[in-house]
């Protein structure tokens, strides 16, 4: 744990009480803070009662009153589409508004940092798809080569669980727009910047503020290196915002297309990752053969963990051999069975169009399943992909609004079937598919029509596919 420096013997309200708000409770406590916490639902206050930690209801008049910060956890509005109840009262009263990725880098230098021989390194992912697997993608490859290396953040690890880090260690932070956002100190020393595409833009006011969001992860602290995905024109604005001259090696670019100039740029066409510097190619990995990292959105990410490892002083040859070992994250792109010839892969992360884009474009021929809680922006920018679909076998509780919006795409509308459930679905994918099939989930679309969270989709199409694969058995 990263005890949270700068608050002792002081209140310190604690809003949402689930993975971040749970780790921030504790930390504070270690730290000597007084946590005075609050959750909507009854099984997150009685998660931190269980831990003897104090509770009062934060949307009662006054009960800010006195608190040195209030810290919220990343699932509760504290802006768009308007603030939660207890946010707008620290509005009100003035009281500062935190969260624990921002207790995270105001308590991590300070005393004792220049004990360290070589100083830790932290690293924080962002953008809209990919970091997950980008930010585990550089642990491992750090990990297989002997650098002590830890993961959090929207991973799924609260930040403030993280061990204090060692001699010569990198941290490395998954982090969302909702994160970036309110952290009033992010001062990694090394951050990506994926991709940008449209998501969760009921909580930043539109595209702009979404965009703002992340981009604060560059703009607070200023970070030593800047790796940054120019595929859509916000990336490519932010690189030449942050770059001081066209050379300038503290930005590297990243890309799925040739880029030219003097500058640094590591870009991934037709399999084939390639650095460039000072307008020469300086290395290239064929990512071709590595099973764990399939596809051109999987190839942008390797750019990016290749950046970042470079950055960190890894030689080409030795990124290249710990790709091979990387096994991929569950959920994305995840082969989770294969019979008579017919792939069947989970890519239950792809809860919106533009992932699901990109997982279409990895496979071919491909029986979709898809839908679910549809999010704003429509389908068309499903794109080249569809192409790739044999057929799509519709989810979800509006699965027919989903099957009519898909038949609106006009020529490029795949066949299409309404199954509604994921065990209907996948057993008329599995009936029609035939040997070099994929049958994809990838849904296009959010989970919470018919399930808890993504994690909760892929396991149910898991198990159907194992379900129906021990019947055939
Ligand atoms: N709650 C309230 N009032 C509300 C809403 C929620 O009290 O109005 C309470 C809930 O009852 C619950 C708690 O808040 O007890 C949940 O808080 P949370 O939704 O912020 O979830 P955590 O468990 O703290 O997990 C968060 C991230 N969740 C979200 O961003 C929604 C996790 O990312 C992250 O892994 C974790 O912190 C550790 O850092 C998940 C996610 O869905 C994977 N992220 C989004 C995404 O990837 O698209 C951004």
């Amino acid at each position: 744990m990263i005890p949270v420096r700068g608050f002792a013997g002081q209140d310190v309200g604690v809003l949402g009480l689930g993975r971040s708000g749970m780790s921030t409770a504790r930390a504070l406590r270690a730290g000597g803070a007084q946590p005075i916490c609050w959750d909507d639902g009854a099984a997150g206050r009685a998660r931190a009662e269980a831990e003897g930690f104090l509770l009062k209801d934060l949307s009662k008049a006054g009960a800010l009153e006195g608190m040195a910060c209030l810290v919220t956890s990343p699932g509760i509005p504290h802006l768009y589409p308007a603030p939660h109840p207890v946010l707008q009262a620290a509005l009100d009263a003035g009281v500062p508004v935190d969260n624990d990725i921002g207790l995270f880098f105001r308590s991590l230098d300070g005393a004792g940092w220049d004990r360290f021989e070589t100083e830790p390194k932290i690293v924080a992912v962002t953008g809209s798809n990919g970091k997950s697997t980008t930010s585990a993608l550089i642990a491992h490859v750090l990990a297989q080569l002997g650098r002590p290396v830890q993961l959090a953040g929207n991973i799924g690890r609260g930040v403030l669980d993280l061990e204090p880090p060692e001699d010569g260690s990198v941290v490395v932070l998954e982090l969302s727009s909702y994160q970036t956002e309110l952290a009033r100190s992010l001062t990694p020393d090394i951050a990506v910047f994926t991709n940008l595409s449209p998501d969760h833009l009921d909580r930043h006011g539109g595209m702009g503020g979404y965009f703002a969001a992340k981009r604060r992860l560059f703009s607070e602290g200023g970070p030593d290196r800047a790796i940054i995905g120019v595929d859509e024109l916000e990336g490519q604005f932010l690189a030449g915002q942050l770059s001081e001259y066209a050379a300038d090696d503290r930005v590297i670019r990243i890309a799925g297309r040739k880029l030219g100039g003097p500058g640094w740029s590591v870009t991934a066409r037709k399999g084939f990752l390639s650095e460039s510097r000072k307008g020469r190619q300086v290395a290239s990995v064929d990512l071709r053969a590595v099973s764990g990292l399939p596809g051109a959105h999987n190839h942008q990410n390797a750019c990016a963990a290749y950046a970042v490892a470079r950055c960190l002083g890894l030689a080409p040859r030795d990124i290249a051999d710990a790709f091979e070992s990387f096994a991929g994250l569950p959920h994305r792109s995840q082969t989770v069975a294969t019979s008579a010839g017919v792939r069947f892969v989970n890519d239950s992360k792809a809860t919106n169009v533009d992932a699901a884009a990109k997982a279409l474009s990895a496979f071919a021929p491909i029986r979709w399943i898809c839908g679910g809680l549809a999010k704003e922006g429509g389908l068309d920018g499903l794109g080249a992909g569809l192409e790739h679909v044999a057929k799509a076998y519709v989810i979800g509780r509006e699965a027919e609004a989903f099957a009519l919006d898909l038949s609106a795409l006009g020529p490029k509308a795949p066949q299409v079937a309404v199954c509604k459930t994921m065990a209907a679905a996948v057993a008329a994918a599995a009936a029609e598919a035939e040997a070099g099939d994929v049958v994809l989930l990838a849904p296009a679309a959010a989970s919470f029509d018919q399930y808890d969270n993504f994690e909760q989709r892929g396991d149910d199409f898991t198990a159907q596919v194992q379900k129906i694969l021990a019947a055939e058995a």
